[in-house]
């Protein structure tokens, strides 16, 4: 199987989740910088803002990075045609199955990396050509799936024989040496970078994650298809007291549209919508991106060398002897 740091070209097996109207050209310089792969999240962006950040991108670093297209946008068309042009090394999509574009991606040397989130897309995927696959479980920020990381990673790594990358739930080294254990060959990391310093995300917005604690988030929208983990604030409760009255989807989404870009951009962190994973609770402070990776990497790092001298000892795991 292709080593996904190979694959990348870059230096640790890592790449920094696409997070709408947060993820531009100095998050995603500064994590490319550090050795992991930066993602220009184009949400619900035109075209044209996902050119200027590609060149700005490109202005902050030499190293490799890529741009996630979130299927849902109405604007798909025309930052796929911005990717190829600009002949970004690596995508990420989410939100659907880019099945149709992947042979166009592919035709340009991109080199195309799907987050799915069952083990039907992900083969799916493979079949069109796709070069790994992010598997993301329900633990992980914004629009989710069902299945969680635990279970996801492990039966998408059976059926694959592709690299598999797991998210959701991961922001130190015990993380992601339990995605390796599950085989996942990389991980992506959303959450503990909107506390990078490089990050441009709201000083509310990061406060609220520094505050956070394991039962803060809540999955918004599942009446309506499109399910996502924000952590609970006003407008949280007020999607959730309309779902349980059955209101209109319609309604819902009505009350959503805007409302990240209200936390992001404005500090609006009552009304607006602050996505966010599960393991939000575990991340207690503000670092550089470099700081962040190569912690967690030692720390992985560390556990892989103590489990191994348990092992060897044969005591101390159940089961062992
Ligand atoms: O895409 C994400 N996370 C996102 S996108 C986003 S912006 C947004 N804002 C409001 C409403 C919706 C989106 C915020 N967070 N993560 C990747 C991801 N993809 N998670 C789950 C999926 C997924 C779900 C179903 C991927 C494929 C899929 O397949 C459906 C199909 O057509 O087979």
């Amino acid at each position: 199987m292709v080593n996904i740091c190979e694959l990348l070209g870059t230096k640790y097996p890592i790449i920094q989740g696409a997070m709408a109207w947060i993820a531009d050209a100095y998050l995603v310089s500064a994590v490319s910088n550090a050795g992991g792969l930066g993602i220009i999240a184009s949400g619900n962006a035109e075209a044209s803002w996902v050119r200027s950040e590609i060149r700005k991108t490109r202005e902050m670093t030499d190293k490799p990075f890529g741009v996630n297209v979130m299927l849902l946008n109405p604007h798909t068309d025309a930052v796929i045609d911005v990717i190829c042009e600009e002949k970004v090394p690596v995508v990420t999509t989410g939100a659907g199955n880019p099945g149709k574009y992947i042979a166009k991606f592919k035709s340009h040397g991109i080199k195309v990396i799907p987050v799915i989130a069952s083990v039907a897309l992900a083969v799916r995927v493979e079949r069109a050509g796709a070069d790994a696959v992010i598997a993301e479980g329900q633990e992980g920020g914004g629009h989710i799936g069902e299945a969680t990381t635990m279970a996801l990673v492990p039966q998408v790594a059976d059926a694959v024989n592709i690299p598999v990358i797991a998210a959701g739930g991961i922001a130190d080294g015990r993380g992601i040496a339990a995605a390796y254990m599950l085989g996942a060959s990389g991980v992506q990391v959303g959450t503990r970078f909107l506390v990078a310093k490089e990050c441009t995300v709201s000083q509310n917005y990061k406060d609220m994650i520094l505050k956070a604690k394991d039962s803060d988030t809540v999955a918004t929208g599942r009446s309506t298809g499109h399910p996502v983990r924000v952590l609970k604030n006003r407008l949280a409760r007020e999607i959730l007291a309309m779902e349980k009255r059955n209101a209109d989807p319609s309604e819902i989404e009505k009350l959503g549209a805007g409302a990240l870009r209200a936390a992001v951009k404005d500090g609006d962190v009552v009304n607006g919508s602050v996505m966010s994973g599960q393991i939000a609770g575990l991340i207690k402070k503000e670092e550089t991106a470099k700081e962040m990776i190569e912690e967690m990497f030692k720390e992985a790092a560390g556990i892989y060398e103590n489990r191994a001298t348990i092992c060897r000892s044969g005591c101390s795991i159940p089961g062992n002897g």
